[in-house]
């Protein structure tokens, strides 16, 4: 049986003998050797953190193990959040196998189609409302201030908790930490949860070193780049759509104290990052996760020099929870007749 993460990294997180050992099998992703992506920008050490593996498809399965058991332990019976579509997805399923209720609030028509399956499947109460993310947090946040509900957006200290394993297991695997992390950033939760793994590793003697953290936004949605708030944040990658990040400062400090960037990726650098992923790599992840590969590719046409350094890039969610960006940007299928002859022809066979 798999141990989960609050079994294995009990030592590192905020939990005590009372708080309930709940799993759906997350964590233990995949690190994977991406040797032909990495030919291209000359780094033989390119690897992949395939995030989409966790049960629900993102990386959001992490801390929302730990919310969710942290507000079973409380004694909560309800959890809210404003979400983009993944958060919603995981608290949906956190909160049936836990026997909680989840309310989740999204931005009417800028949730990817398998998200939403996930939150209606796994019965949720689903608000989809006519307003942003953030406009979405702001009305969760202020149910959570005035109700006895659990807020599991990653203000809930938490979810970053758990989500730092994502760095642990990097370490674990590779023997130390790599010389550069690139990361999506939307409300900036994942950059400073990584980081702050990095460092807890480091103090702990797991690791010698700390990556430069290299994070990327969305073109049309990139407050922390800019340096101002985003009223009305646009891109292809609706996962990572946010115009004023919870996390800003953390990211920022994650970033300096790192010596790293963050730098936005416009939409057609994201496409072009994520159909190369698939036909490279062999790996099917969600337009927001390419921007890690977008903005690494990106630093490469730039100069940044990768030969002899070691790279992880984090693919935060599975391809498959937006099939309509996948359908949209891959070829049709060919249409013939069942016939070989007709199949050979169309193949150009002899
Ligand atoms: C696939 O689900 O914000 O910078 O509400 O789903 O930690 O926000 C999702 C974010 C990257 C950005 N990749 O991470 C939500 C939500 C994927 C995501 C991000 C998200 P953060």
């Amino acid at each position: 049986m798999k141990q989960g993460l609050i079994g294995k990294y009990r030592a590192y997180l905020p939990v005590t003998g009372s708080t309930p050992v709940i799993t759906l099998g997350e964590g233990d992703t995949p690190l994977v050797h991406a040797a032909r992506l990495g030919r291209e920008i000359g780094c033989d050490q390119l690897f992949l953190k395939l995030e989409g593996c966790n049960p629900t498809g993102s990386f959001k399965d992490r801390g929302m193990v730990l919310a969710l058991a942290k507000a079973m332990e409380a004694g909560s019976t309800t959890v809210i959040c404003a979400s983009t579509g993944n958060t919603s997805s995981s608290a949906a399923a956190y909160a049936a196998h836990a026997g909680l209720r989840a309310v989740v609030i999204i931005p009417h028509g800028y949730v990817a189609l398998g998200k939403l399956t996930q939150v209606l499947v796994h019965g949720a109460v689903v608000l989809s409302v006519n307003g942003n993310f953030d406009e979405a947090l702001a009305s969760a946040r202020s149910l959570a201030d005035s109700y006895p509900v659990t807020l599991v957006n990653s203000i809930n200290p938490f979810r970053l908790e758990g989500q730092k394993t994502a760095a642990f297991e990097v370490v674990d695997e590779l023997g130390d930490a790599p010389d550069y992390l690139c990361i999506p950033v939307g409300n900036a939760g994942n950059i400073t949860a990584y980081w702050r793994g990095f460092r807890e590793y480091k103090a702990a003697g797991k690791a010698q070193r700390t990556p430069h953290m290299m994070g990327f936004e969305a073109l049309g949605a990139a407050p922390i780049v800019n340096d101002r708030v985003i009223t009305k944040p646009a891109t292809v990658a609706t996962a990572i759509r946010i115009g004023n990040p919870v996390n800003w400062q953390n990211a920022v400090r994650a970033r300096d104290e790192s010596g790293g960037t963050i730098q936005a990726v416009s939409d057609e650098e994201i496409i072009k990052a994520y159909q190369t992923l698939a036909a490279t790599e062999g790996v099917f992840a969600e337009p927001a996760s390419a921007a890690s590969v977008a903005g690494l590719l990106k630093l490469h046409r730039e100069g940044l020099d990768f030969s002899g350094k070691r790279v992880v890039c984090v693919l935060t969610g599975n391809g498959l929870k937006d099939p309509d960006a996948a359908i949209a940007h891959s070829p049709r299928p060919i249409e013939v007749s069942a016939d070989p002859a007709a199949i050979r022809e169309v193949l150009g066979w002899e």
